[in-house]
């Protein structure tokens, strides 16, 4: 794989590169911000108006969630690990790696941990792993995400598959709990739910492309759509933005991580684009 470093609209980035795929990442969250497959084909989106700056959460990618997902907790919405600048920390067989460390007794939130982030890209595959790691000397809890807007090409068109007899949380209204999802969820307005216990792995149909995603160590499944009323409201969404992207995250939300001094958690989300599009499935 090679890498080198760029900027994107002047955030500094890394693009890895192999076999006519490629992936950007920027150090701002380690937030990859794009994913191209051999056929040319962009598979996350980026809205027209997502801050690059530094200044905020950046819309779209993947950005990483940690250590509170949403606002179950006192910190800022999603945690504070999507709005710091991650280090480079090397890459290996394929593999590019990302750190963010965080001292006890900080203001922010009192816990020592070292976060890493592990991209691995093939012609065939990207695989994102987030690891936390307990450095200090007493235990701490924790929930994550990696919250990736995976592109469509036209929302009336996708569909999500793989969640049937699943139990769900409607986070749209109000947390309403749901038992035994059907299967093939649509976006015909705001979605906003986590699916618990996810074990099986989901295809994103949209058109005639297709996308196996899997995820190990992640518990929940969340799926978020705003719909037309919600992203009205978005200030860094652009007119009609919504409509090409769904939210496929594998998170840790409902059962939130309790981690002993030196011990270590890592889960991983996975994403195969089917080569026969959706008839391949
Ligand atoms: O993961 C779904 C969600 O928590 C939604 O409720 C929605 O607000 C979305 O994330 C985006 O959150 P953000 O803070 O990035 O605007």
């Amino acid at each position: 794989m090679e890498i080198r470093q760029t900027h994107l609209r002047g955030a500094p980035c890394l693009l890895l590169s192999t076999g006519g795929a490629s992936a950007l990442v920027a150090l701002h969250g380690a937030q990859l911000l794009s994913w191209q497959t051999p056929d040319g084909r962009e598979r996350l989106f980026l809205g027209e108006r997502a801050r690059l700056d530094g200044s905020g959460a950046i819309r779209g990618g993947v950005p990483v969630i940690f250590p509170q997902f949403g606002a179950r907790g006192a910190l800022c919405r999603h945690g504070f690990a999507r709005l710091r600048p991650w280090r480079f920390a090397g890459s290996s067989d394929g593999t590019a790696r990302f750190e963010l460390e965080g001292e006890a007794g900080s203001a922010q939130w009192p816990h020592a941990f070292l976060a890493r982030l592990h991209v691995t890209l093939t012609p065939q595959r990207l695989a994102i792993a987030l690891e936390v790691v307990n450095t200090g000397s007493s235990a701490f809890s924790f929930s994550a995400a990696l919250h990736g807007y995976l592109r469509v090409d036209d929302l009336d068109a996708a569909s999500l598959h793989g969640l049937a007899g699943l139990r769900w949380e409607d986070s749209a209204d109000s947390g309403a709990v749901y038992a035994g999802s059907t299967d093939a969820l649509r976006f015909s307005g705001e979605v906003d739910r986590i699916y618990a216990d996810l074990t099986g792995t989901l295809l994103l149909r949209d058109g005639i492309h297709a996308l196996r995603i899997g995820q190990q160590g992640f518990a929940d499944a969340v799926v978020w759509n705003p719909g037309a009323a919600l992203a009205a409201r978005i200030d860094d969404l652009a007119e009609g933005e919504y409509r090409r992207f769904v939210c496929v995250e594998a998170a840790q939300v409902l059962r939130p991580v309790s981690l002993e001094p030196d011990a270590c958690w890592r889960a991983t989300q996975w994403f195969e684009p089917l080569p026969g599009g959706a008839d391949g499935a």
